[in-house]
């Protein structure tokens, strides 16, 4: 009886204890929309001018614990922030601005206290150190063609001032070639089991390469007020400012703390919620990076204005792509011109109606459904920008060149109460031997098998890819108890099932990606590259080094449990 009391109470203490966090969050509806100016991160340059000429630049960059405003409402917001040095450190950090060609040096350095600001789940496999004195983070250049040394690797963290290193560590300063096609990156922590509570702490940031003889030409709007970046991210709150992530997993009994997917409802574009920006009356060019945890964004002007797509997430399209509204998956890109001199208005919302999980989710509502206010000046500008009808074109992918063909079936396991308890691709742990081991210099086609009900990003380290095909399986259930059974999508006779309806590949997404959407029920046929697109000369670094690199789905929270395998290039 008394061993029912107690329960009773402790269960009741349970739920008081739940009721009052959920007591403790802020109501998004509380904060003002489009009161806070867009910030502008500051901007590092890649190279350094040395007697009129570009030369290599070594940037150091550190991870600092410090509060950030996010909204004039919200109190100061603890943070993890990369930064020239602690007062400079902002949410994004700063934008990266490489040249083509031009190396570019960063010694990443750690200086965040033991202890983390959001709560992380130790039985997923994570970086540990020994002697628990530290926060593991490690920096991957998202979109980045460079060594494997430099790739960021899981297991190469480390902690503050070094002391602890994870089991791939291997140099202090990175090395970025910037030898790729221009184009658009970001930066972001990419430590084991701990990226999604990371990049949800603040650590993020662009990196955009230029190449200004190619560029140039096309005459898009350039320079720091037309030509900007926009990193978006949801973020949930408590009311105290501090940064809301559920610390009771979906499986507490499997999980104390992993859910499948992180959402919040206060959308933060460059470091502020629902900011505003004074436009003139001309046209802009916007890099548009979703970097949430989980939630697609499906953007749309309130007043119709248009979309011109010039480039995908990683290399400029052939020719410009209008379209009204944008679908971004976590870390894609859409780097788009918007003409404000079409505006009837003198307002526009940028807006999105995705619902959350994508496609089958929840639908959004005011707070989520907003994402920025733009306030357009009244007189017409002066505008000798342009879109020109033709903007960069490369190589089309060779099918008949493959050298490889692969199936990488993405499978997500449940609780016996349905509930997600992790995922893998090829139903093997990250540290299952490595079974991708493509040839330096080939290309590759992947057939990217969804066995699941959501929408994975999946991203390739290294590789550019194009989206070939996307072809419904018929007999799903069927098809899937084979691959539970065998995992072999050959002696499961993918043929055999791969015969649905095709899905187009939207035309704004055609050229070469680094991440793609794999539609759920669907096997995605994708070429991967893995060597430049622009010139055929091979690497101008050692690709086949130690660690390697990695492909994941790009959910953070599936990314850490754990939806990623390693990548090996070999000679
Ligand atoms: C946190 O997640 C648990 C498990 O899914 C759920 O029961 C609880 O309601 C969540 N808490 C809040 C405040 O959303
Ligand atoms: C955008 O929407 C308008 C109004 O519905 C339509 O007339 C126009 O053709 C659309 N543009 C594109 C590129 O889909
Ligand atoms: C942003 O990225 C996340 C994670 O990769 C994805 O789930 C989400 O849908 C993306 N949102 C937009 C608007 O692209
Ligand atoms: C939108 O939905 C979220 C999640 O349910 C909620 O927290 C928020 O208050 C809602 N916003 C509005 C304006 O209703
Ligand atoms: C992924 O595939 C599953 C079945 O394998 C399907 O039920 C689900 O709808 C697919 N997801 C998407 C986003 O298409
Ligand atoms: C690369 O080589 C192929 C044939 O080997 C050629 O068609 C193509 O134009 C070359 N591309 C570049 C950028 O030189
Ligand atoms: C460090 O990286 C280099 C270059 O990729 C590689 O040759 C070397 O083996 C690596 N060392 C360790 C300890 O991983
Ligand atoms: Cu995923």
């Amino acid at each position: 009886m008394r061993r029912i009391l107690l329960l009773h109470l402790l269960l009741l203490a349970l739920l008081g204890e739940l009721s009052a966090e959920q007591d403790r969050l802020l109501n998004p509806s509380r904060l003002e929309m489009f009161v806070d100016e867009l910030p502008d991160m500051p901007k590092l340059p890649g190279f350094r001018m040395e007697n009129a000429s570009p030369k290599p630049n070594l940037l150091s960059i550190g991870m600092f614990k410090k509060k950030w405003r996010f909204h004039r409402d919200l109190p100061p917001t603890p943070v993890y922030a990369y930064g020239a040095s602690f007062t400079t450190a902002t949410v994004p950090g700063p934008t990266i601005e490489a040249l083509h060609g031009v190396d570019t040096h960063v010694t990443w350095t750690n200086y965040l206290p033991p202890k983390h600001i959001l709560p992380w789940d130790p039985t997923i496999p994570t970086a540990e150190p020994a002697n628990k004195k530290g926060i593991p983070t490690v920096v991957h250049l998202h979109g980045g063609i460079h060594e494997p040394a430099s790739d960021g690797n899981s297991n190469a963290w480390f902690t503050a001032g070094f002391k602890e290193k994870g089991p791939t560590w291997n140099k202090t300063t990175y090395h970025y070639n910037n030898n790729q096609q221009p184009g658009n990156l970001w930066y972001h922590d990419h430590a084991m089991g701990l990226t999604r509570v990371n990049l949800l702490a603040g650590l993020i940031g662009a990196y955009v390469i230029r190449h200004p003889e190619v560029e140039g030409p096309l005459k898009l709007p350039a320079g720091h007020e037309f030509d900007r970046n926009l990193v978006v991210f949801d973020r949930a709150f408590r009311k105290d400012g501090s940064i809301y992530m559920n610390s009771t997993g979906n499986n507490p009994s499997i999980h104390p703390q992993w859910q499948p997917e992180y959402f919040g409802d206060v959308i933060v574009v460059n470091g502020k919620a629902w900011p505003k920006l004074t436009v003139r009356r001309r046209k802009y060019r916007f890099r548009i990076i979703n970097a949430s945890n989980a939630r697609f964004f499906r953007f749309f002007f309130t007043n119709g204005l248009e979309f011109v797509h010039v480039s995908s997430d990683s290399a400029y399209l052939g020719a410009p792509v209008v379209a009204n509204q944008t679908l971004l998956a976590p870390s894609e890109i859409a780097d788009v011109v918007v003409d404000f001199s079409k505006s009837k208005t003198d307002e526009a919302v940028l807006a999105n109606d995705a619902p959350y999980p994508y496609p089958s989710g929840d639908p959004v509502n005011e707070s989520n459904g907003n994402i920025m206010k733009f306030i357009i000046k009244k007189n017409l500008e002066v505008d000798t920008s342009r879109v020109p009808d033709k903007l960069i074109e490369y190589p089309s992918p060779d099918t008949s060149v493959a050298a490889q063909t692969r199936y990488i079936a993405l499978y997500e396991y449940t609780s016996p109460t349905d509930e997600p308890t992790h995922l893998y691709i090829n139903a093997k742990p990250y540290e299952a031997p490595v079974t991708e081991t493509p040839k330096a210099g080939t290309s590759e086609i992947w057939n990217v098998i969804n066995l699941t009900e959501d929408n994975h990003p999946l991203h390739i380290h290294l590789g550019l890819f194009t989206v070939l095909d996307q072809t419904e399986l018929v007999k799903l259930e069927e098809f899937k108890e084979c691959m539970s059974k065998k995992n072999d999508a050959v002696k499961c006779q993918i043929s055999k099932y791969a015969r649905g309806r095709k899905l187009g590949v939207p035309a704004h997404e055609k050229g070469w990606k680094n991440v793609y959407k794999m539609t759920p029920g669907h096997v995605t046929r994708i070429l991967v590259r893995f060597s430049y697109i622009h010139t055929n000369t091979s690497y101008t670094f050692d690709p086949t080094g130690m660690p390697g690199y990695v492909y994941h789905c790009h959910i953070l929270d599936h990314e850490d449990n754990v939806m990623m395998r390693p990548l090996m290039v070999v000679k």
